[in-house]
């Protein structure tokens, strides 16, 4: 090891390691903005973390990047001298020159990475900020799920570097030089051109309030307090389990009761459940695989993830006729709130608004599908993220920590099994689809239910499952995030996979991490692991634990649906895909 003095203390560091990451194993705070440690990221392009390395006989201190200098034997390191101190309040003075200066009206306010250096440094002054400049740099608004704002961007270069090694997208790229180098879109000049697939990991990634979902907690707001529209609510498997964060609670606090109460209190007129449209999407997809299999079609994708959905269209084309056609759950309880359940309630289906609150970016696109509107307007008239509902709330001055919790009081499409529940999770829907074919295979439940040989983190998994009857053994494989779905989709396309049916999720974890979920400081994907836990209690804890013995799916079917992929079920749930 090597011997160094870190703040006056004798410390050791290893060979090539950095000082930043020396300093860290001893506890010592450097300041940093561009690097992540997470995505092994470290451009070196902010450089904030200015410490001052004491040069024995020399009296000029020397001031050198903490991030990419290594350790040296005998070296001497202040991170806070004066000197020190001073540098990196220019560095983040500098950083701020050229960056919007109205912190209160960014979506990033109160969370942002930026914000938070120059509390740390002590900003009082910025003499640099050059407006003229700052207010040139491009603001892209042509996606419907994401903002691209170059005025609020310090070029840390991490959403480039999450879409290019990590989501393999790569549809990000550094343009311009000197002070006019942005992140643009890469061959593309705007989103409906781009690779971009609205995964929403640069979101996740992002320091400060440069890229963010296009925000409609206004247009949530005209229809709520419209007295002649009737609103519906639903929320997302995976939001009950990663919204109460939002709110200081502990990661994976289960807040399902708090939201439906939420919800009421700003003035929801129904709150329903996506996960029960889960189970109606098992009954759809499900049935869908049974006969593909008799047709010896194989494999079958899943088709619940929108930004799966826009990378099978943007970037392979030729896997479309492998997904299955049944819609996500989002867009079946849309669809049945304006078809169903006008006709339960009593109501005029054009008073109906759906809101849906998501941990995704891409809902928003899905919700803007030529192929999911009816009679020219949306099914789903607003998507929130789960980054806006928190912002919603706040707006209304409510605190979800002191909320008492709520039941789902609908006699419709608010009920769930443990099998919908689980969708929220990688793995989830194949596990809620098995349970589900064994018993139509086999007329009885798995003895097992819990199929413990689908979970699991890792990006690819496989298993094989004997479904019985004249199904047998099928092979099945899971992956989450878009790395490994683009090596699988390849495989699968050159011949080399034997599946029948395959699970993508684009986000890594599933929509437990979404990419509208809560982001996270200087650390990528921290809580998914606890909220995945919560999930499968919901499962455990729940009365019924396969879709096809939840009784309101069962009544929808009875009262509407008939069988399910019926002509009725085809024309309502289903969808089709464009290349
Ligand atoms: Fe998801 Fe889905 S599980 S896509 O990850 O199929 O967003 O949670 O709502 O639609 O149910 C997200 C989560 C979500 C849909 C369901
Ligand atoms: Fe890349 Fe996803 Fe961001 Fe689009 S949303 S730029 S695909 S990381």
């Amino acid at each position: 090891t090597i011997a160094l003095i870190l703040n006056g203390t004798d410390c050791r560091g290893f060979p090539n390691e950095t000082i930043l990451a020396c300093a860290r194993r001893h506890d010592i705070y450097v300041p940093t903005l561009c690097e992540l440690d997470d995505i092994d990221h470290t451009p070196g392009t902010c450089r904030v973390c200015l410490v001052e390395i004491v040069q024995a006989g020399r009296d000029e201190a020397q001031i050198v990047t903490a991030c990419n200098t290594p350790v040296r034997e005998g070296m001497e390191v202040r991170t806070r001298s004066r000197k020190a101190r001073e540098m990196q309040r220019l560095q983040v003075e500098l950083l701020m020159a050229d960056h919007l200066q109205d912190c209160a009206t960014c979506i990033r306010h109160g969370d942002c990475e930026l914000q938070d250096l120059a509390q740390f440094v002590g900003l009082t002054e910025n003499r640099f900020f050059d407006r003229a400049r700052t207010e040139a740099r491009p603001i892209d608004l042509t996606s419907p799920a994401m903002v691209r704002d170059m005025r609020r961007c310090v070029r840390c270069q991490r959403c480039v570097a999450i879409c290019r090694h990590h989501q393999q997208v790569d549809a990000l790229a550094m343009e311009g030089t000197g002070l006019d180098r942005v992140v643009a879109l890469r061959d593309a000049d705007d989103y409906p051109s781009s690779a971009c697939v609205s995964c929403g990991q640069c979101v996740l990634v992002c320091p400060t309030g440069a890229l963010g979902e296009r925000d409609e907690t206004d247009l949530a707001l005209d229809y709520i307090c419209d007295p002649d529209i009737v609103t519906v609510v639903q929320f997302a498997p995976a939001v009950r389990v990663a919204f109460g964060e939002e709110f200081g609670m502990p990661a994976g606090t289960n807040v399902e009761g708090q939201i439906v109460a939420a919800c009421r209190k700003i003035g929801i007129d129904v709150v329903l459940d996506t996960n029960f449209a889960a189970d109606v999407v098992i009954m759809e997809e499900g049935t869908e695989l049974l006969s593909r299999l008799k047709e010896r079609r194989r494999p079958t994708f899943t088709s619940c993830c929108p930004a799966w959905i826009n990378f099978a269209e943007i970037h392979y084309p030729e896997i479309l006729p492998f997904l299955s056609s049944t819609r996500s759950p989002q867009q079946v309880l849309s669809t049945v709130a304006k078809t169903y359940l006008p006709e339960k309630l009593g109501v005029d289906p054009a008073r109906i608004r759906v809101i849906s609150i998501m941990p995704c970016v891409a809902k928003k696109d899905e919700a803007a599908r030529p192929q999911l509107t009816r009679d020219g307007l949306p099914d789903t008239d607003v998507v929130l993220t789960t980054r806006e509902f928190a912002r919603l709330l706040r707006r209304e001055g409510i605190d979800l920590k002191h909320l008492a919790p709520s039941a789902f009081d609908s006699p419709w499409m608010a009920e769930y099994s443990g099998a919908g529940a689980i969708f929220g999770t990688t793995g989830g829907v194949m596990e809620a689809a098995l349970r589900t074919i064994y018993a139509i295979v086999n007329g009885r439940e798995l003895d097992r239910i819990e199929l413990t040989q689908l979970r699991g983190f890792e990006g690819v998994r496989e298993a094989r499952v004997d479904l019985g009857g004249a199904v047998g053994e099928v092979s099945v494989a899971m992956v989450h995030g878009l790395g490994g779905t683009r090596a699988l989709v390849e495989k699968v396309l050159a011949g080399e996979a034997d599946y029948d049916f395959i699970e993508v999720m684009a986000c890594p974890g599933g929509c437990v991490d979404g990419g509208g979920s809560l982001r996270s400081k200087q650390a990528y994907l921290p809580l998914a692991l606890k909220r995945r836990e919560t999930i499968y209690n919901v499962d455990r804890a729940a009365k019924v634990r396969q879709s096809h013995n939840n009784p309101q799916v069962q009544a929808l079917y009875r009262d509407f649906l008939g069988e399910p992929n019926s002509a009725t079920a085809h024309h309502l749930l289903h969808t089709s895909y464009e290349d």
